[in-house]
Formats: C-alpha cells, structure tokens, sequence
C-alpha cells in the first residue's frame, strides 16, 4: 500500500523477508507483551487503582514494534499521549511502566506523569506528550540538534492523524524540511480524533498527502502488518540518517477500544470494529509466522505464557512499590531559582503570606 508522491522517491530498504526468525519472534514477542500490558493496565483502571486518563494502544501494535524496531538506541524518540506500546518497544522495562501507571515512585517519571507521560532519558525516549501535536517542534528541534552538532542521529517522532489538522504540524514540517534536519514523522492514522472521524476534520484524509506541503518525501503503509511497517520505517530511517532531511510515514492502523478507558464509544459501529478486528495484527502475524515461517503453534503459545509470566512480575511490582513520600510533593514541578524549598526563609514567607497567616 504505497503512495510515494511523484519524485520522493528514496532508496530500497532491506526487504523485511530479510529478517532472521529470531528477530520475527521477538516482534510477536514484543506485540503480545503490548496487548497483555494493556489488557491488565485496563482492569487495574476499572478497579482504581491507576488515575487519570488511560489510552490504550491494543490493535496498534504493528506500529509501534516494526518502526521502533528500525531505531538505534542513540536515536531519539518522541511520542503522543497513547505511548504505552511506543515505550515499551523501545525497550523501556514494562514494570517500571506499569509503576509509573500506579503513580508509584518506582515509575519512569516517578509517578508524576503517569499514562500520558512515559519518558527515559537513558532510552532517548523524550515523552508521552499530552498536547496534541505538541512534541512535533521539539524533533524538530532535536534533530537540528543532531545535525548541527555532526551526529549521526534519526528522531522519530509519532503523532495521530488529528495531530495533522494543528498548526504546529505544517510549522514543524516546514522548519524540518528546510533545516533538512533527520526526522521521521510517523502518523498513526486510526481514522479518529477522539470521537471525530477523520472525514469530519480533515480536508485531506490520505494524510501522506499533507507532507507535500513542505516536499517531504511521503508514504502510507498498512499499519497492521508489522513487517511492512518495519520495512516502510527501514526506508524512512536510512533516508534521514543518510543526510537527506525528514521523511513522513502514514501507518493506516485502527484503535480496537474507545479513545480512553472511559470512552462510551458512540461514534462508530459495532460492525466496523469487529471488521478491523478481523485484522488483528497481532493474528496476521502469526499466522505469517506459521505459515510462512514454519514456527510450531507450541512454540508461540510458550511465547504467550512467557509473557503472560512477565506479567504477574510487572503487576507485582507495581502493586508493591511506594507511593512518591510526601516531602517530594513540590518536587520536579517547578524550576527553583532559589534553590531547595525545604526550609527556605522565602518560600516560608511566602506561603504564610498565600495561606493568609
Ligand atoms: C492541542 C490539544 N487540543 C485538544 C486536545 C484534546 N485531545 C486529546 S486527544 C485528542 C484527539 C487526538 O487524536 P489523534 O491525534 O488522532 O490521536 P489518537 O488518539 O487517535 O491516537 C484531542 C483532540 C489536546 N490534548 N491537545
Ligand atoms: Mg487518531
């Protein structure tokens, strides 16, 4: 499924048939691992024990495993809000995400961000961005980083269609292209913003087509076949580490639950989902995997049970971790000019003089 506009063409990627089995496995590996963290991240919200919002990423997965896939660990990584799967596929360790989930103080952000901001500074993943289409300057920004500074770098950055009906969108796609900075922009098109279909918002709803604006060479690629994915975003990474600026991908994908947890879904048909259900990426890759790959059954349901194993470890720790301890309360909010507020004569006054003593 590809609609690379007239002259953008990049060179061929390494074909995703030329992935070894063990690589194949660990993308199937990495999807299930997806889905079950979602899964039970979802009952734990029904049972309150996660706050907030919660936006789950379960028939996406494909997206996630096969573009992440094609990063270095010095890449940078930037995401959206829905960024469980993109966290874990960069290899971020589930239980210290399932933690930050809890708000407990063991989670990537100490559990201060919570769903919507997954963030690792050791796996160059700079956020879960609650502003639609906030992060998209900031690859930018990185990536001129990347080039002025002679590294050798790719940012991806990951956003949904509505994030391309923002202005920031064509702000970030213009400076990227005439900074000819290295940034994938990889659109995650589910067809909805929220309860919006994309024909409700979206002039243009091949969003690939968008990229034009700023002669970014652009494609769309089934997002629910990860090894077309992998391959789609091997071209795109190559293209902007090899010194030829920003690439745009369009992963058609779908959302198999609500925009959040707490989303009564009354935007789209039973019918229609059950037909993208149908294209379970995580299905479709199996069967490719048994079919083309020879692999046993036994051996992928072992890879089931294995995660499923992980798991009870990721929700015990989660469970088990400490609640952040009351005298962090204030921080990691603001930058203190006048140092730690603990026991600072100013800030004392300062909160006599707010609390009206
Ligand atoms: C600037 C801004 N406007 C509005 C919102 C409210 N909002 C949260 S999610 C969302 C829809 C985004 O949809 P999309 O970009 O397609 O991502 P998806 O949820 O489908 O993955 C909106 C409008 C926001 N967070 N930020
Ligand atoms: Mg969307």
């Amino acid at each position: 499924m590809s609609g690379r506009g007239k002259g953008n063409t990049a060179k061929a990627a390494a074909p995703a048939a030329a992935l070894d089995v063990a690589t194949k496995l660990s993308f199937y590996r990495q999807m299930v691992l997806i889905r079950r963290f979602e899964e039970l991240a979802r009952i734990a919200y029904q049972q309150g024990k996660i706050a907030g919002f919660l936006h789950l990423y379960i028939g996406e997965e494909a997206v996630a495993v096969g573009a992440i896939a094609t990063l270095r660990p010095e890449d940078h990584l930037l995401t959206h809000y829905r960024d469980h799967g993109h966290a874990i596929a960069r290899g971020l360790d589930p239980r210290v995400l399932m933690a930050e989930l809890y708000g407990k103080v063991t989670g990537c952000s100490r559990g201060r961000g919570g769903s919507m901001h997954f963030a690792s500074r050791e796996h160059n993943f700079w956020g879960g961005h609650a502003i639609v289409g906030g992060h998209l300057p900031m690859a930018v920004g990185l990536g001129f980083a990347a080039r002025y500074l002679g590294e050798p770098r790719v940012v991806m950055a990951i956003f949904g269609d509505a994030a391309t009906d923002i202005g920031e969108f064509y702000e970030a796609l213009n400076m990227a292209a005439l900074w000819k900075t290295p940034v994938v922009f990889l659109c995650e098109n589910n067809l909805y913003g929220m309860g919006v279909a994309i024909e409700k918002a979206s002039a243009v709803t091949e969003v690939y087509k968008k990229a034009c604006m700023a002669n970014i060479p652009a494609e769309r690629v089934d997002g629910m076949d990860v090894l077309a994915v992998y391959e789609a975003a091997t071209r795109a990474v190559e293209w902007a580490r090899a010194g030829n600026g920003p690439y745009f991908l369009e992963a058609l994908c779908y959302r198999f639950q609500g925009h959040s947890v707490a989303d009564p879904e009354l935007y789209r048909t039973k019918e229609e989902v059950e037909q993208w259900k149908q294209r379970d990426p995580i299905q479709r890759f199996r069967r490719h995997l048994i079919e083309v790959e020879g692999i046993p059954e036994a051996q992928l349901d072992a890879i089931h049970e294995e995660v499923e194993r992980e798991m009870e470890e990721v929700m015990r720790f989660a469970e088990e971790s400490p609640d952040p301890p009351l005298e962090e309360l204030y921080d990691f909010i603001y930058a203190n000019p006048v140092g730690d507020w603990r026991g600072d004569e100013r800030f004392l006054r300062l909160w006599d003089q707010s609390s009206g003593s």
